[in-house]
């Protein structure tokens, strides 16, 4: 197994997710910046020509983060972080699919429209104009998340999970791209600190992280 990793809140999830289960595999760097990953050896590989991807011993690719991620639990299901029952399961999907739906996936365009626009307007279709209505609704999930975390540790409720992780990752990054959680999201920031009491909150930032510019990646 080889992951192929970049400096990145998507591959750090699953650094992050890796570093959790204490799942240790080779790693090998794709340089992002300069459009490795657009060119078609990348492409032929990972036809959506992102970050992160997983080569099996088989030579076969998967990717999308959330994909990779529950691939490992199967294969590696000590430490769950995805849930060792059906309703454990259900709920951490359930979350997953809010989570990124509402609020990580229009956190990502956003930027992608407006700060990330130099690196990202020949690799997807951006749509400037969208970047403030996204990061709107991203504020506005957050709000209703907060009430939804009321009395709640974890975003599945009292245990740490995948749904932390995407969630910490894309918050993390959205902290230095001018999408920062509100002050005033008492439960949301509660969580976020305790997030950052975890070590692998810290190790699973790419060492080369700090030369991109940006945060969390
Ligand atoms: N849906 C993908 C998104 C992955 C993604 O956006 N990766 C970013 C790094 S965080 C990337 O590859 N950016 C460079 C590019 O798109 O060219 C997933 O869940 O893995």
């Amino acid at each position: 197994m080889n992951f192929l990793n970049a400096p990145g809140p998507n591959p750090r999830i699953v650094r992050m997710f890796l570093l959790e289960k204490g799942i240790v595999i080779p790693f090998e760097e794709i340089d992002i910046l300069e459009g490795q990953n657009r060119k078609s050896s990348y492409l032929d590989l990972n036809p959506a020509g992102q970050l992160p991807s997983l080569i099996l011993t088989n030579g076969k690719c998967i990717s999308e983060t959330v994909a990779i991620c529950e691939y490992l639990e199967e294969i590696f299901p000590d430490g769950s972080l995805i849930g060792t029952t059906a309703i454990e399961r259900a709920v951490n999907r359930m979350w997953l699919r809010r989570v990124e739906q509402n609020i990580t996936e229009n956190l990502y365009n956003s930027f992608r429209y407006s700060l990330g626009l130099e690196l990202f307007r020949d690799r997807v279709h951006c749509i400037p104009e969208a970047a403030e209505g996204l990061a709107a609704i991203v504020q506005e999930k957050l709000v209703w998340l907060d009430r939804l975390m009321h009395r709640k540790i974890y975003v599945c409720g009292d245990k740490f999970t995948l749904a932390d992780i995407v969630l910490f990752c894309a918050l993390d990054f959205g902290e230095g791209v001018g999408q920062q959680i509100d002050n005033s999201l008492i439960n949301i920031n509660a969580w976020f600190s305790r997030m950052y009491t975890r070590d692998s909150a810290y190790e699973s930032l790419h060492p080369d992280g700090a030369s991109t510019g940006r945060q969390g990646v």
